[in-house]
Parts: structure tokens; C-alpha cells; sequence
């Protein structure tokens, strides 16, 4: 944003598109899609229109195709990672399976094709798709889907999976129906009622439940949460992703590349994603974002549900699109947590200036669940990440809930032998001796406000460049569930998550299972986990987000 005042305090913000990873999904999808050994897994199939009368050429459907992060042969360098891989997902109704494609973005005919029973979560289109066979299944419902009694939503769980069933299932997409203006009060109608249906796409029949949902589901008169506005989302791989450089003056502060939730790497993806960021000059974090985000109710009224962070949401928000999903505002971003709205008018990431602070800001939608993810970069060289919750009309948020969001962290790597990187934790008064102690092996840690404890990271003396980790004031203390709010790990490749796809099972973050005890000095990550108490009867309007404070340390 190059402001109009020439006044030295302004930031300016400059965002330009970073080609090397705006994968162009389109192409390579036909590419894909062209090639011969996908070709033979369904060319025996004859191609006719569907039940539905949409004219389908191919009986199977991409549901997912993302770029796959290439392990770089010198794990002592700092460069960005390069793209070279992706996997495609299709799901081949025919024969009730995933087909995974798996190989090279520029050379498409080198890839492998892995048959599999996974549940890739839907697509906007496939879930258009469910919906027209539901309005075929029952024309009642579909009369009044058509004259607006009743409305459809995306619920949780989105698809049906194999826990407690003892037999393959077939694809089943989930799908919500709520009478419009609480119109199930005033009629006895069965059709107007709250009610959670399963699609099967294989058999193009509808399953219903005894208690109009599944068992780890609600649908219910009783509703919470916003409106929903079902506004169109973003499939996962939509490409987007910008170098961004913020400076003062004649000063470069902040230099970093982001990529839009979309776009993020990871099994669930990871939110707002950035790379190699840097305060005037020094490296910070080689990769920092949200990998891991998870649900549980109290006595598992709902639930638990293992979420995702690549489904982008509308929100508003109003400047130039500089970069594919990235818009720069001169005002404020509005999400729901800021006005209540489930309405939008951009999906991707929106960058706005407030004060001394430029912010990055996306929300992300996971069946009713509404997620902020948002990070501010202070020009005194404080990073805050934050994560907010909200949720649009559903029976499930009346009741009490928590939901847990972790942060990876991927520090800058020693570049020489001789320089390590030293954690500290703080605590006082003091476990023993001195109120900073070093871990010097993997470890997890919980909060503990009556010893004051933070955390930080820094180089040794006598540069003791670094960060204190201060956690936020309503980012919790682990429960069972949660299983803890920091981890201190060195990183290893394959631990970029926990390899859990939505939704569970395991529900539960797995980070604990790096934890193997190994000694960290050069190449570390830490895990920052918080934990956001949801009760709608009782909750102010002020913690709905939480976030550590990231402040530097002896950086000039
Ligand atoms: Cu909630």
C-alpha cells in the first residue's frame, strides 16, 4: 500500500505474485486427467449420462489436487522449497474408490496411481452433485428446497467414515437441512424439520437416522451461530501465493513469502501458510502456519471431529487483488468475528495496515465451523498469530465445546556448526536455581501462569538474537485432549503434521509421538497449541481468539 502522506512511520506493504508455486490447477488437471494409465483405470467404463442428467463424460470426479512438498537434498539450506510433485485425488464412483495420482508437476506422465478406500473430503460440486440426487430421492424435500422452506448447509461430519462399521461403506455425503425461519415450530409437516441426511453416491439413494443425524451429529430445533449466508468456498488446491515485502522509510523490516489457506501444504492443509520469513534482514522461521485444529464437546454431545484449514470462506473485504487470492486493503478487513456475517465478497487472504502493524487475514470454513486465521507483523519485529472461532447455524455449538489449534513453527536453521539455537523456558519463582533454564532435548511443556512461564528461542551468546514466546491471555492450558501447549522437537522430515486427515479417527493431535527425546540445538520446531473454550450461553464476545506474542530478542 504506498500511502499518500509522506509520513516516515507509514508502512508500506508491497505483495507481488510468486509465480513459482501459482500452479496453474487447470492445466495439469487436464493433463492429468488425459494420461494414459489414468485413462486405463477407467476407460472400461462406458461414458453415458448420469442418473441425474448431468452430463458427466468421466464417472469419476477430482476432488483435490495440491502441490507436494519436495525434500530438498541439503536440509542444511535455507531456500524455499520447491514445488515439483503434487497429488491429485479422484474419486471413481463406479467402483467406490479413491484413485491417488501421485508425480511430477512438469511431467505429468510420470505418475503413480494408488487405489484407495480414503474419504477425500467433497468439493463444492460434489456436494451439488449429493444435493440433486437427495431432490430426486424425496420430492417433498425437494419441493421445499425449491420453494425456500427448507435450507441445506454443510454439516459436521461432511462424509460418512468407516469407524463403527464393520463393512466397506460407500460414499456418503453428508447434507443439512434446516426450515427456514424456525417454520418447524408452526407445522407438523415431517418435511420441516431439522434434519442431517446421508447421500450415497455409489448406490444414488438417501439414508436417514433415527435421531435425524448421525450418531456423532445433532439436528435439532434448538440452532446457534451466525446465519449461514452458503456462499461458494474454495476447493482445495486453488493456487495463490505472493512475495511480500514491508518496510518504513528507507528500511526493509519484513520480507516473507505467503500462500493462501487453498494452497497450504499439510494433510488438513495449514491455514495462512508463509515461508522464509525475515526481520530486517535475518531469518526468522523458515515455514510458519496452522497444521492442526480439532474439536471436542463435553461429553461428546458432538464429536470430536479432526477439522481442516484449506476451505476458504467468504468474507469482506475491499482493495486491489495484487496477487492470486491476495487483496490489499486500505481499510480493515471485516470477518465474522468482526460483524457477526457469514457474507462475503472475497475468498483468499486480505493484507491491511493498522498502526504499526500490517495484517494478514483468511477465513476458513469446516462444515458449520467459521475460522479466522490471522497474522500480524509489527514493524518493532513482533509476529502475533492468532486463530478465532465462530459458527453458523447448527445444533451442535449450543453446547459447550473446545476447540484446539496448533501452531508449527520452523526455525531458521543454524547454517554453520559452530552456531546453535538455544531454548529457555522462564519461570518464577524459579523450578531450580535460575528463573531461565535450557531444554536441550525434545520436551513438551504446559502453561503455568503461577510461575509466570514463557519461553524462548535465540542464538547462543553472545549474539542471543531470538523470540520470547509470551502466550495469550485466553489461550488455555491443555487438557486431556489437548494434550499440551508446547512442544520443542527437532524437526524431521514427515513431521510437517500429524498425518490425521479430517475427520478423525485419532481426533487428538499426534504431536506427541515426536517427541522421541533427541537432543535440539540446530534444526528445530516448536508446536504452540491453544485452547478456546466454547460456550455460547456464557462466553463474552472478547475470547474468541487466541494466539501467542512472538517478541524479539537483542534484534536491532
Ligand atoms: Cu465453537
Amino acid at each position: 500500500m504506498e500511502n499518500n502522506t509522506n509520513n516516515a512511520s507509514n508502512l508500506i506493504v508491497k505483495i507481488v505474485p510468486n509465480e513459482s508455486e501459482n500452479l496453474n490447477i487447470d492445466s495439469l488437471s487436464d493433463r492429468i486427467i488425459k494420461q494414459s494409465k489414468l485413462q486405463s483405470f477407467i476407460n472400461s467404463e462406458t461414458s453415458s449420462e448420469n442418473q441425474s442428467g448431468e452430463s458427466e463424460k468421466q464417472k469419476i470426479r477430482l476432488l483435490s489436487i495440491e502441490p507436494l512438498l519436495t525434500n530438498t537434498a541439503n536440509s542444511n539450506k535455507n531456500d524455499v522449497s520447491l514445488l515439483k510433485n503434487y497429488i491429485a485425488k479422484y474419486y471413481d464412483y463406479q467402483n467406490n474408490r479413491c484413485l491417488i495420482v501421485k508425480g511430477e508437476i512438469d511431467n505429468p506422465s510420470s505418475s503413480e496411481i494408488i487405489e484407495s478406500n480414503q474419504q477425500p473430503l467433497p468439493t463444492n460440486s460434489e456436494f451439488n452433485h449429493a444435493l440433486t440426487i437427495l431432490k430426486q430421492n424425496d420430492e417433498n424435500i425437494g419441493k421445499e428446497i425449491q420453494s425456500g422452506n427448507l435450507k441445506t448447509y454443510r454439516p459436521m461430519p461432511p462424509i460418512l467414515t468407516d469407524e463403527n462399521k464393520d463393512s466397506e461403506i460407500e460414499r456418503t455425503l453428508f447434507i443439512g437441512l434446516q426450515p427456514a425461519n424456525n417454520q418447524s415450530n408452526k407445522s407438523d409437516s415431517s418435511n420441516l424439520r431439522h434434519e442431517i441426511i446421508g447421500v450415497n453416491m455409489i448406490q444414488k439413494s438417501i439414508m436417514r437416522f433415527d435421531n435425524r443425524a448421525p450418531s456423532n451429529s445433532r439436528a435439532e430445533d434448538s440452532l446457534c451461530g451466525s446465519p449461514d449466508a452458503q456462499q461458494q468456498t474454495a476447493d482445495r488446491g486453488t493456487p495463490g501465493s505472493a512475495k511480500v515485502t514491508i518496510s518504513q522509510g528507507d528500511i526493509l523490516l519484513w520480507e516473507f513469502i505467503v500462500t493462501r489457506p487453498s494452497a497450504s501444504l499439510g494433510t488438513n492443509g495449514s491455514a495462512i501458510d508463509f515461508q522464509n520469513i525475515k526481520y530486517k534482514g535475518k531469518r526468522i522461521f523458515a515455514r510458519a502456519n496452522t497444521p492442526i485444529l480439532n474439536v471436542k464437546y463435553d461429553n461428546d454431545a458432538c464429536g470430536p471431529f479432526r477439522d481442516w484449514q484449506w476451505q476458504e470462506g467468504m468474507f469482506e473485504a475491499n482493495g486491489d487483488d495484487v496477487a492470486p487470492g491476495f487483496r490489499l486493503c486500505q481499510n480493515p478487513a471485516k470477518t465474522i468475528l468482526d460483524n457477526g456475517k457469514d457474507q462475503g465478497n472475497f475468498l483468499g487472504v486480505a493484507v491491511y495496515v493498522v498502526g504499526q502493524e500490517v495484517v494478514f487475514v483468511s477465513e476458513l470454513e469446516a462444515g458449520w465451523y467459521r475460522y479466522i486465521s490471522q497474522w500480524r507483523f509489527n514493524s518493532n519485529g513482533t509476529i502475533k498469530p492468532r486463530f478465532g472461532f465462530a459458527a453458523v447455524k447448527d445444533s451442535c455449538v449450543c453446547n459447550v465445546h473446545h476447540h484446539h489449534v496448533y501452531w508449527r513453527f520452523e526455525l531458521d536453521k543454524a547454517e554453520n556448526r559452530s552456531e546453535n539455537k538455544v531454548i529457555e523456558e522462564f519461570n518464577d519463582p524459579p523450578l531450580s536455581n535460575s528463573k531461565w533454564t535450557q531444554i536441550k532435548y525434545e520436551r513438551k511443556r504446559l502453561r503455568n501462569n503461577n510461575h509466570k512461564r514463557i519461553w524462548r528461542f535465540k542464538k547462543q551468546a553472545p549474539s542471543d538474537e531470538g523470540y520470547n514466546i509470551i502466550s495469550g491471555p485466553n489461550d488455555g492450558v491443555a487438557d486431556n485432549f489437548g494434550k499440551g501447549d508446547i512442544w520443542f522437537l527437532k524437526n524431521r522430515q514427515n513431521q510437517f503434521d500429524d498425518g490425521v486427515a479430517a475427520t478423525g479417527p485419532p481426533y487428538e493431535s499426534q504431536i506427541d509421538n515426536f517427541v522421541n527425546h533427541e537432543k535440539i540445538d540446530k534444526d528445530i520446531v516448536i508446536w504452540y497449541g491453544a485452547h478456546f473454550t466454547h460456550d455460547v450461553n456464557h462466553s463474552d464476545e472478547t475470547g474468541h481468539i487466541v494466539g501467542p506474542d512472538l517478541v524479539p530478542l537483542n534484534l536491532q
